[in-house]
């Protein structure tokens, strides 16, 4: 069985099973705290990052990017970067725009101040950091704003049809959307956007996510919200 090792709200994680529940392939799941490295894990991948995949030959591919592209050209009949080139430059650009700047900017620092620091036993951690968690919410709203203009002039975030940049933007989105911090009222393009893509049915099981000591917003898996 195709195996990822994944942490529930990595976004990269995300990122990488909503491709393979797009491209319709099975997989089973190891969840991976990657705050803690393990000799085992750290065997699997030096870098001690999720996600990994690891297919069904035994091929071991690190990097969630790496993995979508392998995922691309090993099994191509579902399209998710395009056809021409001029729209595969345009998914890839956004998938790095979300991947980069998106998670500095605040996927990966709430998810750190949120999530990460409750379960690390590191001297010196005083909990969540209040001023942090408040630049990263202005951080997002930028986000925000952007995914809603790109909603206005396109179909899908990267032209006339889904793509690998909606199912990234959407992966960090919902690590915020699970925390409850995203202001949907004042963000109806973005939320109509979103909404078309948590009804696909390769978000199915992303709905129903839960960690430990961390419950998710309410209107989390409502597709009517
Ligand atoms: N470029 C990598 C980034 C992966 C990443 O940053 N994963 C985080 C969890 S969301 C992680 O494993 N952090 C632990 C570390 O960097 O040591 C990818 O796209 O897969």
């Amino acid at each position: 069985m195709r195996t990822v090792y994944q942490h529930t709200l990595c976004p990269f994680s995300r990122k990488v099973r909503l491709t393979l529940h797009e491209k319709k392939l099975d997989f089973t799941m190891v969840n991976q705290n990657f705050w803690d490295k393990t000799p085992e894990f750290l065997d699997l991948n030096p870098a001690g990052q999720v996600p990994v995949f690891v297919d069904l030959n035994g091929t071991v591919i690190c990097d969630s990017q790496a993995i979508c592209e392998y995922l691309e050209e090993a099994y191509p009949e579902k399209n998710l970067i395009g056809d021409s080139i001029v729209v595969k430059a345009e998914v890839r650009r956004l998938v790095a725009w979300f991947d980069l700047k998106a998670a500095g900017e605040f996927t990966l620092p709430l998810l750190f101040e949120k999530v990460v620091k409750r379960n690390l036993k590191i001297q010196g951690n005083t909990g969540p950091c209040s001023q942090r968690i408040r630049q990263s919410k202005a951080m997002l709203l930028k986000h925000l704003e952007y995914i809603a203009w790109l909603c206005d002039r396109r179909n899908w975030l990267a032209g006339d049809n889904f793509s690998l940049a909606d199912i990234t933007a959407a992966a960090h989105i919902s690590v915020i959307d699970y925390m409850g911090d995203i202001p949907w009222a004042q963000h109806e393009l973005v939320k109509n956007w979103y909404v078309r893509v948590k009804s696909r049915p390769s978000f199915r099981t992303l709905l129903q996510d839960k960690v430990p000591g961390l419950s998710p917003w309410e209107t989390y898996p409502l597709l009517d919200f």
